[in-house]
C-alpha cells in the first residue's frame, strides 16, 4: 500500500496524492450518512493522469472510488471504513475544452462544475439546460454517472439525453475517445449509454460532448396554489397544452415541505403555502418574447382557475422574483437537513398513478407511524417525486431511522412497485439502495447487469459495492 502511494505521488506530484489532513469533503458523503476511510485522495491533472492512476491501482489490486463534486443523494462517492480504497477525484479536470457554435455542442472535461459550463454556454450565445440544486458544486462528470435529472427535464431530458460523446478511461487503464459530438452514430453498441448512469463502476468518464440549445428570448415563473394531487396533474396537461415546448419547469411542493422552508429560512418568504395542500412552479420559456410568454401564461393560468386546477396563483414581476421562487424550490432538501436526519425516497411512477400512489402511500404510512411528516416535492413534470419522510415532531432521527428505516422504504418501494414505478428516479443506487434493487428490478435485467460488470471490470475494482454487488 506505501508503495502504490509513493508510485501514485510520482506520477501525479506529491502534493496531488493526499493522506494527511481533513479528508472528510473527501471521506464523507453530502447527507453525512456515511463516514469512509480512504488509502489516499488521488487528484489526477490530464486524462492521461487519470489513465495512471487507474493502471498503478489495477496492477496493486486496490480498489478506486470515483468523485466529482461529492454531492451524491446515495452514498455512492465517498470510500468504504477499510482505509484500503482509492479515491479518484475529478475536481482537477475542468477545463471547458472546445465550444462547436455550428454543430450546438460544448465539450467539457469531467471535474467541470455544472455552473460553470452553464455560464461557459451563456457567454457564447447558449443554453446548457442541466440544472439543479447542487449545481455549483456537483460536476459534468458527476452528473453523467447519475443520469442526474433536475428541473428542466420535462423540456430537455436528463443528462443522458444531453450528451453526445464521452472520453472514458476504462478499468485497464486504456483511454476511449467517443467524443464525437455526432447525432447520428450507428456502428453497433451504445458505449455511451453503457457509461452514462452507470455511478463510476464500469468506467472513469474524463470529458463529454454535450448539446447546447438556444438561449430563451424569455423565460417566466408562475408559482400557483393547487387544491389535490389530482388536480396537480391536471394543470401539467394544460400546461403541456398551452405552452408545448415553452414549458421548460414543472415542480410539485407539499405544504409541509415548504412550512420547513419557511421555518429555517423565513427571509425567502414563501407564498401561497399556507391555505393549500400543494403549490407548483411553472416556467414558460418563450423563443419569441415576454409578452407572448405573459399573454400565454395567462391564459393558462385563467382556465386552470376557472376550472378549479388552481385556487391562487403569482406571476414573477422580475427576475429577481423568479429567481427567488426557485430558490425557496431548491431550498426544501436544505431545510430538510436542517431540520434533522431523514429517510429519502427518489421514486417516479407514470405521472397519471401519482395521484394513487400519493394517497394510498401517505395512508399506509401514517397507519404504521404515527406522527410521520411528509416532506413530498418534487419534478412531477417527469413523475419523479421526493417522497422523503420526516421523523415525527420532537423525535430522536437517529433513534428513528435505527428503528424504522427498513419498514418505511419496504412501504414505499412496494407501493412504487404496485404502481409500475422504479425506486431511483434520477439519484442512482450508490450503496444505499444497492440491497433493495434486486427486490424491485427484473432478474434478467440483473443478471446481464451484471454480465456487462464483470466484463468491464473483471476484476471489480471500480466502486466496488456499488449498484450491484459482486456475486
Ligand atoms: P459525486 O457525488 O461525486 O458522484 C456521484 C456518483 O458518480 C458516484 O457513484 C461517483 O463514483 C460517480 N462519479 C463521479 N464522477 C465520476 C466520473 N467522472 N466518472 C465515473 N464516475 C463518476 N440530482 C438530480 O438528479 N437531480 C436533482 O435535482 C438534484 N438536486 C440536488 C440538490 C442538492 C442540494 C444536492 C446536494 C444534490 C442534488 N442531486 C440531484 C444529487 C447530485 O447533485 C447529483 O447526483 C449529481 O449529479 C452528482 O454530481 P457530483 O459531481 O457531485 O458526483
Ligand atoms: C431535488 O430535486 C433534489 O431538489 C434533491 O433531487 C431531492 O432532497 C431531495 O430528496
Ligand atoms: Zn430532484
Amino acid at each position: 500500500m506505501t508503495d502504490l502511494i509513493a508510485q501514485l505521488r510520482q506520477l501525479l506530484g506529491a502534493p496531488h496524492v493526499l493522506t494527511d489532513g481533513d479528508l472528510s469533503a473527501y471521506e464523507q458523503d453530502w447527507r453525512k450518512r456515511s463516514h469512509g476511510k480512504a488509502l489516499c485522495v488521488a487528484r489526477p491533472g490530464s486524462t492521461a493522469e487519470v489513465a495512471a492512476v487507474v493502471k498503478a491501482c489495477v496492477d496493486a489490486g486496490v480498489s478506486i472510488v470515483p468523485q466529482g463534486g461529492n454531492t451524491g443523494m446515495v452514498v455512492g462517492s465517498t470510500p468504504d471504513t477499510s482505509g484500503t480504497q482509492v479515491v479518484l477525484s475529478l475536481q482537477r479536470l475542468n477545463a471547458v475544452r472546445a465550444i462547436d457554435p455550428g454543430n450546438s455542442t460544448v465539450t467539457v472535461e469531467a471535474g467541470c462544475i455544472l455552473q460553470q459550463l452553464q455560464q461557459a454556454a451563456e457567454q457564447a450565445g447558449f443554453l446548457f439546460p442541466l440544472s439543479l440544486g447542487a449545481e455549483g458544486s456537483c460536476t459534468i462528470g458527476g452528473n453523467l454517472s447519475t443520469n442526474a435529472g433536475g428541473t428542466q427535464v420535462v423540456r430537455y431530458g436528463n443528462a443522458r439525453e444531453l450528451c453526445l460523446g464521452l472520453e472514458v478511461v476504462t478499468a485497464d487503464g486504456d483511454i476511449w475517445n467517443g467524443l464525437s459530438g455526432l447525432r447520428k452514430d450507428n456502428t453497433g453498441y451504445d458505449l455511451r449509454d453503457l457509461f452514462v448512469g452507470s455511478e463510476g463502476t464500469l468506467g472513469i468518464i474524463t470529458a463529454a460532448t454535450m448539446k447546447l440549445f438556444p438561449l430563451p428570448a424569455a423565460s417566466l415563473t408562475a408559482w400557483a396554489a393547487v387544491p389535490s394531487m389530482e388536480q396537480a396533474v391536471a394543470l401539467l396537461g394544460l400546461g403541456h397544452r398551452y405552452l408545448g415546448a415553452g414549458l421548460t419547469g414543472f415542480e410539485v411542493m407539499n405544504q409541509f415541505s415548504l412550512s420547513l422552508v419557511d421555518k429555517h429560512y423565513p427571509h425567502l418568504r414563501v407564498p401561497l403555502f399556507r391555505d393549500t395542500p400543494w403549490c407548483v412552479l411553472l416556467e414558460n420559456s418563450d423563443s419569441e418574447s415576454e409578452e407572448h410568454a405573459r399573454t400565454r401564461f395567462e391564459a393558462l393560468l385563467e382556465e386552470a382557475m376557472e376550472k378549479g386546477l388552481v385556487t391562487d396563483a403569482v406571476v414573477a414581476e422580475s427576475i429577481s422574483q423568479a429567481r427567488n421562487l426557485w430558490h425557496i424550490r431548491e431550498s426544501i432538501t436544505l431545510a430538510q437537513a436542517e431540520e434533522g436526519l431523514n429517510l429519502k425516497h427518489d421514486i417516479s411512477v407514470p405521472i397519471s398513478a401519482i395521484p394513487a400512489f400519493v394517497a394510498e402511500t401517505d395512508a399506509l404510512l401514517a397507519q404504521h407511524i404515527p406522527g410521520v411528516r411528509m416532506v413530498d416535492f418534487g419534478h412531477l413534470g417527469d413523475g419523479n417525486l421526493h417522497y422523503n419522510v420526516q421523523t415525527p415532531e420532537g423525535g430522536d432521527a437517529a433513534a428513528f431511522l435505527r428503528e424504522y428505516e427498513p419498514q418505511v422504504n419496504k412501504i414505499v418501494y412496494d407501493s412504487v412497485c404496485r404502481h409500475g414505478g422504479s425506486i431511483s428516479a434520477e439519484h442512482g443506487v450508490g450503496s444505499l439502495k444497492v440491497d433493495s434493487l434486486p427486490k424491485y428490478k427484473d432478474p434478467v435485467a440483473l443478471a446481464l447487469m451484471s454480465r456487462i460488470k464483470h466484463a468491464l471490470d473483471p476484476k471489480g475494482l471500480l466502486n466496488p459495492g456499488r449498484v450491484i454487488r459482486a456475486d
